[in-house]
């Protein structure tokens, strides 16, 4: 089954659509929002962890993998689902943590209690009478990695919230139960998995301080997580011929991808991997800004693109997602040059080989929420990160500068549907406030006008289906060293596809030899502003030439 003509759509259900006038989304307010789904085209939608949960980390704290939390609805609910995306041609992708479960999970519950057998589910050390811990690892949402427990004297690790405990895949038989998780979703009809941080499930044998970094290259990509992944396959999404899985590759390789996305490795579909998002991380600090390197992005994207290509691998494409600042804001112009920019950059990404993803909102052109009030935020990094930030001696306006351009409750928030109340979300006051701009961007204005982000959207999945090169032509680089320019070239045969996007506000003029024999396969002008050979691009202008 090819899958590579097609687009995934993300939805947080937490902030999509609300049916009952709650705080929050739910899984009717997806239904609702199917036939939209369907206009612009995307054939898979992957919703982010829907399970009872306490929401610490808003569902990526699974307290039962197999239930639906009744904040988004029932069991009949997600059958029905399934059922009416069905109809339209959309099939439904499911988030799997696999890496750690919540803390009030009934394996940890028992484990607490002093089941031996669930404390081997989990990765527990003794305290010795040290009262450190184990290793001087950080957890990735700040603070030490161990959580001490008082009435085991054992730690427990953590790579993210102290209420999220790291599961032991060493143990044969929680990977079984792991097994029984994913199958049971695949009986339900579910045709595609994201696997949550997927690449750090396979620990060291040895506990050590990292003496140079946090901990990450100790776990990160480890020595079973090939022999892991291949048995998952084999286990579960491996018996059928329909179902996609990507895998969500924290701090990767390039070497490694190309060995989890290798059809002949039978691991997974494709990965998604940060470095182009990093770009704009001073001396790789999240929380140290400077502008984006622009070459840098570039040479990132392209040499993912050549190398996946080369080897074998297979990329999913993205700029946004909920635990990244909408690509807008980040890397465009979210005001003057919204439209613009907005539409360049989805250009610059669904042009490319790969399975391209777009995040709920990004195909209206949301911007981030740039909260400027602490009592705004809500998510525990950002909580986190917000007293961290202050007590290495920032002010409170700096750290707030920070979190508005880095926080992940930037693209968190709720869908804009209309210019009505809280954006036509819901009539309650949503869990995390609308950003004020809904009155300008929102959906229904959206599908209003032809020339709107939707439609551009819309067109660029239709491209992908309509023409072989785009999910099939090789990628060369274009105008390598161009500082304004990113370039590409992809061929196919005899077929010819040249993807030019200026990504600043300057005037730049581009030479293309035989300009004439090119059509124009999509733009974000009305009028395009050639002269002989000369193609001349405006702010943010994106052009795709195509040649037979
Ligand atoms: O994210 C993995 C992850 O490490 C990052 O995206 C992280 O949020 C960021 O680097 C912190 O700066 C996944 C989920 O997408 C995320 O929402 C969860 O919080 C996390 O795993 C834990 O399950």
């Amino acid at each position: 089954m090819s899958f590579k003509d097609k687009v995934v759509y993300q939805i947080y259900p937490k902030s999509f659509n609300c049916t009952t006038n709650k705080t929050h989304g739910d899984l009717n307010g997806v239904i609702e929002k199917l036939d939209y789904l369907k206009e612009l085209g995307v054939e898979y939608i992957w919703l982010t962890p829907i399970y009872p949960s306490p929401m610490n980390d808003n569902g990526y704290d699974v307290a039962d993998y197999t239930n639906i939390n009744p904040d988004f609805g029932t069991m009949e609910d997600f059958d029905i689902l399934v059922e009416e995306a069905n109809k339209r041609g959309i099939k439904l992708m499911l988030d799997m943590v696999f890496n750690h479960t919540s803390t009030d999970h009934i394996w940890f519950q028992k484990a607490l209690q002093g089941e031996k057998k669930y404390q081997d589910y989990y990765i527990f050390k003794d305290n010795n009478n040290s009262n450190t811990p184990p290793t001087n690892w950080t957890s990735k949402f700040g603070g030490n990695a161990w959580e001490y427990i008082e009435t085991l004297d054992k730690y427990y690790l953590h790579l993210f919230d102290k209420t999220q405990a790291d599961l032991n895949w060493e143990n044969p038989e929680l990977r079984e139960e792991i097994y029984k998780v994913a199958n049971f979703w695949l009986e339900k009809g579910v045709k595609g998995f994201r696997l949550d941080v997927i690449n750090l499930i396979s620990k060291p044998e040895k506990y050590e301080d990292d003496l140079i970094g946090d901990g990450r290259r100790f776990y990160t990509d480890g020595t079973k997580i090939h022999q892991y992944l291949k048995e998952l396959n084999e286990n579960t999404f491996g018996r059928y011929n329909d179902v996609i899985t990507v895998g969500e590759m924290s701090s990767t390789t390039l070497e490694n991808c190309i060995k989890y996305s290798d059809p002949k490795e039978k691991e997974l579909s494709m990965t998604f991997s940060f470095h182009h998002l990093k770009v704009d991380y001073k001396d790789n600090d999240k929380w140290s800004l400077k502008d984006f390197d622009f070459l840098e992005l570039k040479d990132l994207l392209s040499t993912w693109q050549v190398e996946m290509d080369k080897n074998n691998g297979y990329n999913a494409l993205f700029w946004c997602n909920h635990d990244q600042p909408r690509a807008v804001s980040r890397f465009g112009n979210d005001k003057k040059y919204r439209l613009e920019s907005a539409k360049m950059l989805a250009s610059t990404l669904h042009m490319m080989k790969g399975t391209p993803y777009i995040y709920q909102g990004e195909e209206i052109g949301m911007t981030n929420a740039k909260y400027d009030n602490i009592e705004l935020y809500s998510d525990v990094e950002s909580l986190n990160y917000y007293e961290i930030l202050k007590s290495q001696g920032k002010t409170t306006e700096e750290t707030l500068h920070i979190l508005n351009q880095r926080s992940r409750d930037n693209s968190r928030t709720p869908v804009q549907w209309n210019d009505g109340l809280n954006g036509g979300f819901s009539e309650a006051k949503p869990w995390l406030s609308c950003i004020k701009n809904y009155k300008e961007i929102n959906a229904e204005k959206s599908l209003k006008d032809k020339n709107s982000i939707f439609y551009y959207y819309k067109k660029l999945i239709q491209l992908r289906k309509d023409y072989e090169i785009i999910s099939n032509g090789s990628f060369d680089r274009f105008l390598e060293n161009h500082k304004s320019i990113f370039g590409y070239k992809r061929k196919l045969n005899t077929e010819e596809l040249i993807c030019l996007n200026n990504f600043y506000e300057e005037e730049i003029e581009i030479e293309i030899e035989e300009l004439e024999k090119y059509d124009i396969l999509i733009s974000n002008y009305k009028n395009t502003n050639f002269k002989q050979n000369i193609v001349k691009l405006r702010a943010y202008e994106s052009i795709t030439l195509y040649k037979k």
